[in-house]
């Protein structure tokens, strides 16, 4: 019998109201039930709201070094059971136990950076305009926000919007992807194990039309950060921005890895097998797009397509495995009809273009990592995100060129660059539109103290990662002290 799973609401796991749930199933086999996860609606967001409200007073008057101190704790029991945490993560969304390694280390490394911040949050101070008298700048909590998580990173994306948003004093409400529940009820776990006051943190599993949405409109949270496709987070921005809340949003992406005739290709290879098919494609960080200088276009295809078939599809879970399985019959029907699309517009399949069904591999959502050649850059397989095992190749004269292409997708996420000519790659630094750049690395790989975030329809301006993440968790107050002892007019006694 799988087990039930629970929503957390004022510092207890409770069951949805009405007691609906649904089953989650592994990726790589449909046959394996995870568990029961509550399948929550609007009354639970209510109640975990209200909760949250509460939280806040709490955990919004601790000092800032003893938030960091829960967190500091969260970080120690990630690194204890990183290696089940792992396990779990893979069983739930199929990526190999080395990713999923790499995703709990991620939010170690955001435990650990929230928890030294805790003696920062530094404010300012400037000098006054007038004399004897001091102006000063605090960073204070902002309020409630709705967490709104996507699956292909269960674990690490999250902790990028919670850690912070914890630090600063804040109290979360946190609507998981309904492909991640079990991550999410073990990360929730952790932070209550850690010592947070247990209002502060409220989860509420469920779909995005029974908890998103209600969530996002709820008039008691302050603010909403969200990772997910353009569409959605558009949606999202719209229902804040009636309501004049904020929102950091983390969309789409088609990013490109650019590969110039002096590159050193073995590397380049190595790069993008890494960033195409790490994951299954399943990055908004994700190489979907290579662009190849024509000088090295035809041996570098043909290297690329032989590499690529010797990536051993299968079950994350067996240290051999490269590539998992597609999240869902969704994620696979959409990569199915792209590899259609392709080819009606006139690409060349080169390799995969197909599910890989042989032995168990029919019991998941397995499709062949796939290359298609001779695309032109207006076609859909250049230009819309797949997020799947589907690489697309551009044949490009020269660096302008290349440039050009890189730039002419409607995204901004992540790119990269291999070359040995170092003005060539500041060059392309400097034109590439994207919130990230790589020089001779693939589009994946963010770490967890630099800013991440995108351009164009990729973002709404706001970075996670690193320090800039602080800003939008926290309000800035203003205090102007006047020890004059006489009323000072501003821009009037000058
Ligand atoms: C995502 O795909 O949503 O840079 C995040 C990377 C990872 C994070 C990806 N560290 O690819």
């Amino acid at each position: 019998m799988a087990k039930t799973y629970k929503n957390f609401v004022a510092g207890e796991w409770v069951d949805a109201e009405g007691g609906a749930t649904y089953g989650n199933h592994n990726p790589a086999d449909h046959n394996d039930l995870i568990g029961n996860f509550a399948a929550s609606g609007p009354r639970d967001v209510d109640r975990a709201v209200a909760s949250a409200r509460e939280g806040l007073r709490l955990w919004s008057r601790v000092p800032a070094h003893k938030r960091g101190e829960v967190l500091k704790r969260a970080g120690d029991l990630l690194v204890e059971r990183k290696e089940e945490l792992a396990e779990g993560m893979t069983r739930e969304m199929g990526k190999p136990l080395v990713e999923t390694r790499g995703d709990v280390q991620e939010a170690i490394d955001t435990a650990y950076y929230a928890a030294s911040e805790g003696r920062r949050l530094f404010g300012r101070t400037a000098p006054s305009e007038l004399s004897d008298k001091a102006g000063l700048v605090f960073r204070r909590p902002a309020g409630v926000f709705g967490i709104v998580t996507p699956w292909n990173f269960p674990i690490a994306v999250p902790s990028w919007k919670i850690l912070p948003a914890l630090l600063c004093g804040n109290a979360i409400v946190w609507k998981p992807a309904q492909d991640t529940p079990w991550s999410a009820v073990k990360f929730v776990e952790i932070l209550v194990e850690a010592g947070l006051p247990p209002e502060v943190v409220q989860l509420v599993t469920g779909f995005g039309s029974e908890v998103g949405a209600p969530l996002v409109a709820h008039a008691g949270i302050t603010g909403v950060s969200f990772t997910g496709s353009t569409e959605v987070g558009c949606r999202i921005a719209a229902v804040c921005g009636e309501k004049g809340k904020r929102v950091s949003l983390e969309m789409g992406g088609k990013n490109a890895q650019l590969v110039m005739d002096d590159a050193d290709l073995e590397l380049a290879i190595e790069g993008v097998l890494w960033g195409a098919f790490g994951t299954t494609g399943q990055r908004c960080t994700a190489t979907s797009r290579l662009v190849l200088h024509d000088a090295i276009h035809d041996t570098f295809v043909d290297d690329l397509v032989r590499r690529a078939d010797d990536l051993r599809l299968g079950d994350g879970r067996k240290e051999k495995t490269d590539v998992g399985p597609l999240i869902n019959e969704d994620a696979l029907r959409k990569v199915e009809s792209y590899v259609r699309i392709g080819r009606e517009q006139g690409a060349t399949l080169r390799t995969g273009g197909e599910r890989a069904n042989d032995g168990e591999l029919a019991r998941g959502w397995f499709y062949k990592p796939t290359i298609f050649t001779g695309v032109d850059p207006s076609m859909r397989i250049a230009q819309e995100e797949i997020f799947g095992p589907v690489l697309a190749v551009i044949r490009v004269r020269d660096f302008d060129d290349g440039v050009e292409v890189v730039n002419g997708v409607r995204y901004g996420l992540s790119s990269s660059i291999y070359t040995r000519d170092v003005s060539r790659a500041f060059r392309a630094i400097d034109r590439i539109e994207a919130g990230i750049t790589y020089v001779n690395g693939p589009t994946i790989g963010a770490e967890a103290h630099f800013p991440f975030g995108g351009v164009k329809d990729t973002g709404n301006g706001h970075r996670e990662g690193g320090w800039p993440v602080y800003d939008f968790f926290t309000d800035l107050k203003t205090v102007y002290v006047d020890y004059s002892g006489r009323l000072q007019k501003a821009q009037i006694d000058t």
